[in-house]
């Protein structure tokens, strides 16, 4: 037990327990909402985690204010009375009130359904009656925030309201251009409701958590950045035949190396020449970054995911072709971490394993341009009065018009095609 002096005052450091107080007859009730995590510092009644049961969702506030040192439970836990939720360092005023070292909380019996001091439960609310289903804690949270819930879609099970789907609607709210917000925001028709079935056999699978989260983030970038799409070729014959000769020397130590590995090396050249490329708004101001984090989009089997590589302009193509190969893999494993996915400045789409000639990428916010990658094919290029056969590879270069114009991206998106057709520019 650790005694600190706070002035004349001396203060007890101690470690509770906190653990699921009374919930009536319930046993493996699931957790459907943890409020907190390690670090935070909450206050006495903060609720800490929400329990549904068929018949309710109740809060479980927190007995004492603290810092929360260890947290024991997860979403999709079941828990019964007595159940550890997460040790709690608290600070009490030293002499013979102490508090035991570990105190359970128990609430006073209640059903789910009784009002009771300790535990909220409210009656559960489902999506489909035109109301939000989300747990006490969630609407507070979004009544404080002035947010009206039912307009959220909730990502969570059964369509829940989740804390991020809260902070998700604000953030995006706030994005919107100001005009936007007083009722000259995108005013469509709901989309109607079809019976697929009526027409043939159907076969229902939910989307999964990764396919809604990275759906709810293209719609928001799509339908707030006003996107232009520019096309180029780059003549990538004598980079090909130089990733070969590499690819051969490194295919003992096991090391592929892709057309993607000199991509990102010649992506970081074209930002440090237009370093508008490099960016991101921020309200009226224009944040230049001097970082080069480039994200790659990864297809898994559970969907799109956007792994970023760091300091690609300190690293050479053969590290970034192993770590491409790294993180992709992870990627696909599910290893990969939300730090893996953060700070990217620009990013790559690469389809060209796959196919295609040209699309038109959605640009990854709070990034301002993307580029897409498409299969490279032979094609017959006049050069000094005769057709020659040159290997071509199509570019094409989404970005945010409001930061960007079309010459500049016209001349980023050339230089670009430029570098990748002579290789040696990327020593410069
Ligand atoms: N033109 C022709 N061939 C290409 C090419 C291109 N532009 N890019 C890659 N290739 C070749 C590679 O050289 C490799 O050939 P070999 O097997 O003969 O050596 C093959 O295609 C497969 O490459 P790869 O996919 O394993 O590796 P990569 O480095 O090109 O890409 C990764 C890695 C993770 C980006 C890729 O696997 C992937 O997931 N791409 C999809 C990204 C995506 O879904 N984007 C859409 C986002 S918007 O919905």
């Amino acid at each position: 037990m650790a005694v600190e002096s706070l002035g004349k005052e001396r203060h007890v450091a101690e470690i509770k327990q906190v653990l699921v107080p009374d919930i009536g007859d319930y046993k493996g009730v699931a957790v459907i909402e943890v409020m907190v995590k390690v670090g935070d510092i909450i206050n006495e009644e903060d609720t800490l985690l929400t329990l549904e049961t068929d018949k309710a969702a109740m809060d479980v506030p927190s007995p004492f204010a603290g810092v929360v040192k260890e947290l024991h439970v997860e979403i999709g836990d079941k828990v019964s009375r007595g159940s550890l939720i997460l040790m709690m360092e608290t600070s009490a005023a030293a002499g013979p009130a102490e508090q035991p070292v570990a105190t359970p909380v128990v609430a006073p019996t209640a059903t789910a359904v009784q009002a009771a001091p300790v535990i909220t439960p409210t009656v559960q609310t489902v999506a489909s009656g035109g109301q939000a289903h989300a747990s006490p804690a969630i609407r507070r949270f979004a009544r404080e925030l002035g947010v009206d819930i039912a307009q959220i879609k909730g990502s969570g099970e059964k369509g829940r309201v989740t804390k991020d789907d809260v902070q998700l609607f604000v953030k995006s709210a706030l994005a919107q251009p100001r005009g936007a917000v007083g009722g000259n925001g995108l005013q469509v028709l709901d989309m109607p409701v079809f019976d697929f079935a009526k027409f043939g056999a159907i076969e229902t699978t939910p989307l999964s958590r990764i396919q809604k989260i990275s759906g709810a983030n293209l719609h928001r970038n799509w339908v707030t950045i006003p996107h232009v799409t520019q096309f180029d070729e780059a003549d990538i014959t004598d980079m090909e035949a130089f990733r070969k000769q590499l690819g051969n020397e490194y295919a003992r130590q096991n090391i592929k190396i892709t057309p993607l590995a000199f991509m990102l090396k010649a992506v970081v050249a074209a930002l440090q020449k237009f370093p508008k490329f490099n960016a991101s708004l921020d309200g009226e101001n224009l944040v230049l970054k001097q970082y080069f984090h480039i994200g790659v989009a990864v297809d898994t089997p559970d969907g799109l995911m956007v792994p970023v590589l760091r300091d690609v302009d300190k690293k050479g193509i053969v590290q970034l072709a192993q770590e491409l190969a790294d993180i992709s893999a992870r990627a696909r494993e599910k290893k990969i971490t939300a730090n893996d996915m953060q700070g990217g400045c620009f990013t790559i789409s690469s389809l060209g394993g796959i196919g295609g000639t040209a699309f038109t990428p959605i640009i990854n916010a709070p990034e301002v341009a993307i580029l897409g990658v498409s299969r490279s094919a032979m094609k017959p290029v006049y050069q000094n009065g005769a057709f020659v056969p040159r290997l071509m590879l199509p570019l094409s270069v989404s970005y945010d018009h409001r930061v960007i114009d079309g010459a500049a991206a016209a001349r980023f998106t050339a230089y670009l095609a430029q570098v990748l057709s002579d290789i040696r520019r990327l020593a410069l």
